[in-house]
């Protein structure tokens, strides 16, 4: 009798961290559409263009990630194929995303474009 029992504890044990697994899994695959989400394009426009440093000064309006109000203030570019697209005085709108713990600006596109633009 104690036997058994004992064999019964042991595989209730062996299959908990089988199901602790299988959580974690589905908890994972919640992340990606998350991120997804917080990179909404935030009306920008673009004061200052700065090749040689893969710059871009944008007056900008509230960003929720990385969480910031509106102001103008000068962005590191994740791609310097970003800047060639835009020029000094356009309304844009722009992706942010955090590299290195700095806001960086991911994409930056004419409004156009964006289907969530209202038309002019
Ligand atoms: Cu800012």
């Amino acid at each position: 009798m104690k036997h058994v029992s004992a064999l019964w504890l042991v595989l209730a044990l062996a299959a908990m961290p089988a199901a602790f697994a299988a959580t974690r899994m589905e908890g994972m695959d919640m992340k990606p559409a998350a991120h997804k989400q917080a990179a909404q394009p935030v009306p920008a426009e673009i004061k200052k263009i700065d090749p040689q440093a893969g710059k871009v000064t944008l007056k900008h309006g509230p960003i929720e990630h990385p969480g910031m109000g509106a102001m103008t203030m000068s962005f590191p570019v994740k791609d310097r194929a970003a800047l060639k697209n835009v020029q000094e005085g356009e309304k844009v709108s722009a992706m942010f995303e955090t590299v290195d713990g700095k806001p960086t600006v991911e994409d930056m596109r004419r409004p156009k474009l964006v289907h969530s633009a209202p038309p002019a």
